[in-house]
């Protein structure tokens, strides 16, 4: 009989995605939605973009040509499909428990010229996390085109998600730390369908995209309840939409219920992404 222990609800080896996050510190699905599916939510996030690019701080700048925003879930037409999915039930689950609660709903546009990101995590490592050798959030991605060597792939530095950073920068290592980075580094050529998911904390980057393509990728955090991130976002739903859900799925929101969406105030500005990366030295 196999003794490996199962996540029951959805039959996910537990031992394999506890083992992926707290090792590498990210872990991935192929194929697990539709390709139509993809272009769906690819043509929801271009229109978001578009409008997000008319509104004077509708979209956060993150480097040359690279953007952040985050979005109304609701304007997603996939959004139930992705918290209800039941890998991501499964890997919320087995890294931050029963009563996880989705924070944040948004998206990453690393547009032609975008330059190489300087290494970094998210947000500071939490005490969890670097006294209590715990994660207690998660960052999902899902990419809506098929990542190519040329469109500037996401790349991560496994492991490092334990990395202590004190005395410099809590987000970002400071150059002279990067070759540990680089001799571990992964690009990630996601493809539609695809979905990823990796502690924000293991230090990663966006490389220089030198395609004609955007490379715009779907971003979903989530906490533990004892995560502080919701502080930084701002998950707002309608209440005819929030009463549509089921209840299995507004349990694990996070979210102010509104009677009609507000503009969301980006706050998740990181100061160190703004200008890309210094001169490389040993950038591939
Ligand atoms: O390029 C990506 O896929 C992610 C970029 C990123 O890490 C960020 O903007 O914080």
């Amino acid at each position: 009989m196999d003794q490996q222990p199962k996540n029951d609800a959805t039959g996910y080896d537990v031992a394999a995605i506890m083992g992926a996050l707290y090792g590498d510190g990210f872990t991935a699905l192929k194929g697990a939605f539709p390709r139509e599916w993809v272009a769906r939510l690819g043509e929801d996030i271009g229109v978001l973009f578009q409008e997000a690019l008319r509104q004077p701080g509708g979209a956060l700048p993150r480097g040359p040509n690279r953007f952040y925003v985050e979005v109304h879930p609701e304007r997603l037409s996939g959004f139930v499909d992705i918290v209800s999915h039941p890998w991501v039930v499964a890997v919320c689950s087995a890294i931050l428990g029963p009563d996880w609660k989705v924070v944040e709903a948004g998206f990453d546009v690393p547009g032609p010229g975008a330059l190489h990101q300087p290494w970094h995590r998210d947000f500071p490592t939490p005490a969890a996390t670097l006294t209590g050798r715990r994660l207690n959030s998660l960052a999902f991605n899902i990419t809506t085109v098929d990542v190519t060597e040329d469109m500037g792939p996401f790349e991560i530095a496994p492991g490092t998600q334990w990395d202590d950073l004190a005395g410099g920068d809590p987000m970002f290592p400071e150059p002279a730390l990067w070759p540990r980075y680089e001799a571990r580094a992964q690009r990630k050529l996601a493809q539609m369908g695809d979905i990823s998911a990796r502690s924000a904390l293991t230090i990663h980057r966006g490389t220089a995209n030198q395609s004609p393509k955007s490379r715009p990728v779907f971003v979903l955090g989530v906490d533990a309840p004892d995560a502080t991130n919701a502080a930084k976002h701002d998950l707002q739903v309608t209440r005819g939409y929030y009463d549509s859900l089921p209840e299995e799925i507004r349990r694990h929101l996070t979210c102010r219920v509104v009677d009609r969406l507000e503009f969301i105030v980006q706050e998740h500005t990181i100061e160190g992404l703004l200008m890309g990366a210094p001169p490389p030295r040993t950038m591939g």
